[in-house]
């Protein structure tokens, strides 16, 4: 990333002439040259935006997966979190922390042919790679009512909401973008699409309505 410490940018495009100054270098430990994508989720028809996604769909260049597994744990017989979204090719690490047995499987879903990875008891784990794009709800088949979801995306510029909605997904590189919506039961909020433009250094206000129709 290029630094502009003390200057200002002049950026001409079709007759327009905009200005930017930076003055956002470190704050909020994001790095400098890069654009926040920021807004609040708000929905009609389910309680909250609980566990809504948030993601930009496809980002130039090439994101190399962490070099950590993510975690997905089963806890007091849920699976926590309930949407974990990670960058394509990221290892998942299935831990059991209860002190029963829990399985992980998942059918056949976006990307994913159906998969048993086995049942294991407390402190055991198993890992999974995920290297296409696409989701897979996992289930145990111990426990019916567990559920939760991997989301694999092209890119690490997404964020999940809690209950209050607000969300904010930095170090994104300056660029014109399409941020989607996903939702672990699509018919009750159903996708939505948006274009956003992010600046370097600043922060860009993007909010999403969601309900049952589209
Ligand atoms: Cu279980």
């Amino acid at each position: 990333m290029k630094r502009f410490s003390n200057a200002v940018v002049f950026v001409v495009s079709i007759g327009l002439v905009a200005v930017f100054s930076s003055t956002a270098s470190g704050k909020d430990g994001a790095k400098q040259g890069t654009g926040t994508i920021k807004g609040k989720i708000s929905v009609r028809g389910v309680r909250s935006p609980e566990n809504v996604l948030i993601y930009i769909e496809k980002a130039p260049g090439e994101f190399p997966p962490p070099k950590e597994p993510a975690a997905m744990d089963q806890k007091k017989l849920v699976f926590t979190p309930t949407v974990l979204p990670i960058v394509k090719g990221t290892t998942v690490r299935f831990l059991n922390s209860d002190p029963i047995l829990h399985n992980v499987f998942w059918p056949a879903g976006k990307g994913y042919s159906k998969r048993n990875l086995g049942t294991w008891g407390k402190g055991a784990a198993k890992t999974f790679k995920f290297d296409v794009e696409g989701a897979v709800v996992l289930l145990c088949n111990v426990h019916p009512e567990m559920e939760a979801h991997v989301v694999v995306l092209q890119n690490p510029f997404f964020a999940v909401v809690d209950k209050d909605g607000a969300y904010e997904i930095k170090d994104v590189p300056p660029g014109d973008y399409t941020v989607k919506t996903w939702y672990t039961k699509p018919k009750k909020l159903r996708s939505k699409t948006a274009k956003v433009s992010v600046s370097a250094d600043k922060a860009t206000t993007l909010d999403f309505s969601l309900s049952r129709r589209r």
